[in-house]
């Protein structure tokens, strides 16, 4: 009796723990950390964020559309893949939907022939870039958006996409619901375009508010909490008006049922869309620096928005903005200082943590710790960790301790997840010791690599 109730309790425990672990893909997807957002279509050439519908196709006419150019200067910023608005909600197709008499076909670009899905879908590939695609369902121009019908339109323009542009390695799903031409808001069936892409495309990554594979973080700055868990419970909640709160979405859930990590969309100017008068407000590298700690430094990845302008082309702005964001994660994430440090794990030396291999792992304890002799005195002010999420994700709070040559305790710095990358700042000291303790864990925690910086001290995080 008492085996039976073990084992039953046993399979119990591991239902229930079934999704608080990455699927292959996302597992892939954590890796990605860095890519980049194009919102285009008629708002390019209107100047508008959102698009009533009632615009003329012919408004589209990007004369000298360049996606190898924006793969180019992708690829040299170090973001994995682009993000495309195939539509937005104006609802104007950027391929030539059969299923839409408001597309590329309809405009004067190109007489009606041009493609920017193919053109682009072909650019990544020949950059090594990942494609995705962002499929807006709100529609203000669909005659049918208000009604059921509407929702296989939906599915049939998914379908088109996966069927002519794949892979694609992640899908985007905006929660936005407002009303349509006929001043109707439409119920979306979210089931139907789940199994859809599941069906169709099963190594995709869709984004919504709730997943299922990834979670909008509920902000639009590019902020994911200092306190971040990949988990999340879904049930009972939609994309759009029925999420949880953003401040759930921001934290996750320590005991969240399914692996649902945090994705952070930000534009690298004030508006989705490019606008002429927004060309002096492109961010600086510093602040793509100072975003790219709170997103990537946090364990969530960054999606970073740079939108092409009328001509088809990513402008000079954004494209030096990017460059220089480039040049100072390269700068100063050069080289971990811990390389030839002694890593010690309960008087074992280790080297598994510097040896940047994410499978392997030092498991950890409550209240257990890692001591890292430096040899010599070097000046720190910033530190990486990261779990083998692979497993999980386990730390709820951790210290570390910094001391000088004399043995003097000179800083100690308190956090809490870790997940999959963890990047704390703080202002520089000279260190010749550290001590990292878990000071609380949910289950065994699994400690795969880590790393200490001396990045440029204005960079520190406020
Ligand atoms: C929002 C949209 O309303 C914005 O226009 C933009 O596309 C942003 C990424 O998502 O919900």
């Amino acid at each position: 009796m008492i085996r039976i109730i073990l084992g039953v309790a046993i399979l119990l425990n591991s239902l229930i723990t079934l999704g608080q672990v990455p699927t292959q893909a996302q597992l892939r997807w954590h890796d990605d950390e860095f890519y980049l957002f194009a919102h285009f279509g008629p708002n390019t050439f209107t100047d508008l964020e959102w698009g009533k519908g009632t615009e003329s196709a012919e408004v589209f006419n990007p004369e000298k559309l360049d996606t190898k150019q924006w793969c180019r200067i992708a690829k040299q910023a170090g973001a994995a893949g682009i993000i495309i608005t195939a539509k937005h909600h104006d609802g104007f197709c950027l391929w030539p939907s059969k299923y839409s008499k408001h597309t590329v076909r309809e405009s004067k670009w190109r007489n009606g022939q041009g493609d920017v899905l193919k053109e682009l879908s072909a650019a990544c590939k020949e950059y090594g870039l990942k494609f995705g695609v962002y499929l807006s369902p709100w529609d203000r121009n669909h005659p049918d958006y208000g009604t059921p019908a509407y929702n296989q339109i939906f599915v049939n323009m998914m379908t088109e996409i996966f069927t002519n542009y794949g892979p694609i390695w992640e899908f985007w799903w905006d929660g936005a619901n407002g009303e349509g031409p006929n001043g109707k808001r439409q119920e979306y069936d979210w089931n139907l375009f789940r199994s859809t892409v599941k069906k169709l495309s099963p190594e995709t990554v869709v984004f919504s508010d709730v997943g299922p594979h990834i979670r909008w973080v509920g902000n639009e700055k590019g902020e994911v909490n200092a306190t971040n868990w990949n988990m999340l419970t879904t049930e009972g909640f939609t994309p759009g008006e029925y999420a949880p709160k953003p401040e759930v979405l921001n934290t996750g859930e320590e005991n969240g049922t399914q692996w649902i990590p945090g994705e952070c969309d930000v534009s690298i100017r004030p508006g989705w869309f490019y606008h002429r008068a927004e060309d002096a407000k492109v961010k600086t590298p510093e602040e793509l620096f100072a975003i790219y700690l709170k997103s990537v430094g946090r364990g969530a990845n960054l999606l970073l928005n740079v939108p092409p302008d009328y001509s088809g082309r990513f402008t000079e702005f954004d494209s030096l903005a990017l460059m220089g964001f480039k040049k100072l994660r390269d700068a100063n994430f050069k080289k971990n200082l811990l390389k030839d440090a002694t890593i010690l794990v309960a008087n074992n030396k280790t080297k598994v943590l510097t040896d940047q291999k994410p499978k392997t792992f030092v498991p950890l304890r409550k209240n257990e710790s890692i001591t890292i002799n430096l040899n010599k005195a070097i000046a720190i002010n910033c530190i990486q960790l990261k779990e083998a999420i692979q497993f999980g994700q386990s730390v709820k709070k951790f210290i570390v301790q910094l001391y000088n040559s004399k043995g003097d305790l000179v800083r100690e710095v308190e956090a809490t997840t870790i997940g999959h990358n963890r990047l704390l700042t703080f202002p520089s000291v000279n260190a010749s010791k550290l001590k990292i303790s878990i000071m609380d864990t949910k289950a065994e925690s699994k400690l795969s690599e880590i790393a200490a910086y001396s990045i440029s001290e204005t960079l520190v995080e406020k």
